[in-house]
């Protein structure tokens, strides 16, 4: 009888996350670093979202269609894209006077 070897998925997609560009972004005292990000595009990207206060921070964008609540001391991955040249901005829901940035496609 013939043998069927079952690949476990994440070998099957390794290459793609590994081919997806990827961004850090860093939540500290209630600020985005770096403030301005610059993506190439029409591309899909990967933002690591690297939450370092205590405090959950929800990363809210209309114009990048993406809301996310990250924990504190965690990291997330938020997908974006592909995007069109342009800028987009976003911010943190919980602290919207101080969480705030933008992604500039190029
Ligand atoms: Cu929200």
């Amino acid at each position: 009888m013939r043998k069927f070897y079952l690949l476990p998925c994440w070998l099957l997609s390794a290459p793609l996350w590994a081919a997806t560009p990827e961004f850090e972004l860093v939540i500290r005292d209630h600020l985005f670093f770096p403030s301005t990000l610059e993506v190439p595009a029409g591309v899909k990207v990967r933002l690591m979202v690297d939450n370092q206060d205590e405090t959950p921070e929800e990363f809210e964008s209309y114009e990048l269609n993406r809301e996310k609540v990250i924990p504190g001391n965690s990291r997330t991955a938020i997908f974006i894209g592909p995007l069109k040249p342009g800028e987009y901005p976003f911010f943190g829901e919980f602290y919207p006077k101080t969480a705030q940035g933008r992604v500039i496609a190029k």
